[in-house]
């Protein structure tokens, strides 16, 4: 269900190289609980694709089923959507990447659909490295069906009626830096200041980007004893670095600020981004480094947020199995049926 969004805007509102505002991002008025994160994941997708002039109708979104995977609705009108079966979206994403590799998939999904039911099918898309940007909301419950405990809820968080979780929790982000993706992060939907950047470059980077979103269930899991609150992550947060993200089409002005380092990550199409360097030398094309990162900022209570590893060379599943160029559905019949001689040449070369 949704309801009426008021279409006025403010007649001089940015517009992007596509001449587009922000609202060609947008989508119907959420009808998920005031205050959920997910919907702040939203907010951030919308302003990420406005600012990297995506066209809205080159994307494709794709979920499974949640609060989290439903949220999809609320973004990107424009785009082509899929609201699959439970746990099932990397298979359907898989489908229509093969047969159609200039669109921008972006899959949405949750800690129940990914972690728990989509776990096999989570493991197989990160390592085929398919072209796409994987987003987890993050909230340690089942929201959908009323805050049952996720197996991303940390070992010893209580529930919202007082009982300890005595399971050791999943960690989505090592496990996908383990598996192969090429572009892992870990951020907050309560810093969108960290969010923005981290989506921009997720989108530019071809191959698997993951990121795995902190996204508090203000419903089931925002009391005290949670680890997955707005007031626990906000305390427990541990940047492994600051991140900016600079298109291929802008110059860098910003100056590193004095007595900070910076490091610059260049993309495959020639954009940038830029990490300002915080208290530890941290580096995010090391794999080991970036495992052995997270558990030590683990076992100390931290949350380390941030871009944690990228591979910005990597090949992607199309490169990999020498795809073809041209989208499947714009193979006109020669190409797809190129007659007897050719095929004569086949037979023979196996024979
Ligand atoms: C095959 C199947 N099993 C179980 C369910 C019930 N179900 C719906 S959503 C959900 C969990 C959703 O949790 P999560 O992915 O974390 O999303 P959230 O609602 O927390 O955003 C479950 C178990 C279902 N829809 N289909
Ligand atoms: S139940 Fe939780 S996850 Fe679902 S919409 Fe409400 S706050 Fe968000
Ligand atoms: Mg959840």
């Amino acid at each position: 269900m949704s309801y009426q969004k008021s279409s006025f805007r403010h007649p001089r509102l940015p517009v992007n190289d596509l001449g587009l505002t922000q609202q060609a991002y947008e989508g119907p008025l959420s009808t998920l609980c005031a205050g959920c994160g997910h919907d702040s994941i939203g907010a951030a997708i919308i302003q990420a694709c406005h600012e990297l002039s995506l066209p809205p109708h080159r994307i494709a979104k794709l979920s499974g089923i949640g609060c989290s995977s439903k949220a999809p609705t609320y973004f990107l009108n424009k785009a082509h959507g899929f609201n699959s079966v439970h746990g099932r979206m990397p298979s359907i994403v898989t489908g229509a990447n093969m047969a159609n590799k200039e669109l921008t998939y972006i899959g949405m999904s949750g800690d129940g659909d990914t972690a728990a039911i989509g776990m096999g099918q989570f493991a197989h898309v990160v390592r085929r490295r398919l072209n796409m940007l994987y987003l987890v909301a993050n909230n340690g419950v089942y929201g959908l069906t009323k805050g049952q405990t996720s197996a991303t809820a940390d070992r010893g968080s209580k529930s919202k009626k007082g009982e300890d979780n005595l399971l050791e929790g999943i960690d989505l982000a090592t496990m996908a830096i383990q598996l192969g993706a090429t572009f892992v992060a870990r951020s907050f939907s309560g810093d969108k200041n960290e969010l923005v950047p981290l989506l921009k470059a997720a989108l530019s980077h071809r191959g698997f980007a993951f990121i795995d979103i902190i996204s508090p269930c203000v419903t089931f899991n925002n009391h005290p004893g949670s680890t997955k609150s707005y007031d626990y992550v906000r305390d427990h947060i541990e940047t492994a670095s600051v991140s900016d993200f600079v298109p291929v089409k802008e110059e860098i002005t910003s100056a590193c600020p004095v007595g900070v380092t910076c490091r610059d990550i260049c993309l495959h199409d020639g954009s940038i981004i830029r990490l300002q360097q915080t208290g530890d030398d941290y580096d995010p094309q090391n794999r080991a480094e970036a495992i052995s990162a997270v558990e030590h900022h683990k076992a100390k209570g931290e949350i380390l947020t941030g871009l944690l590893y990228v591979d910005p060379f990597a090949e992607d599943l199309h490169e990999v199995l020498e795809t073809s160029d041209t989208p499947l559905n714009q193979l006109n019949e020669q190409a797809l049926c190129p007659g007897n001689d050719v095929l004569q040449v086949i037979n023979d070369s196996f024979r």
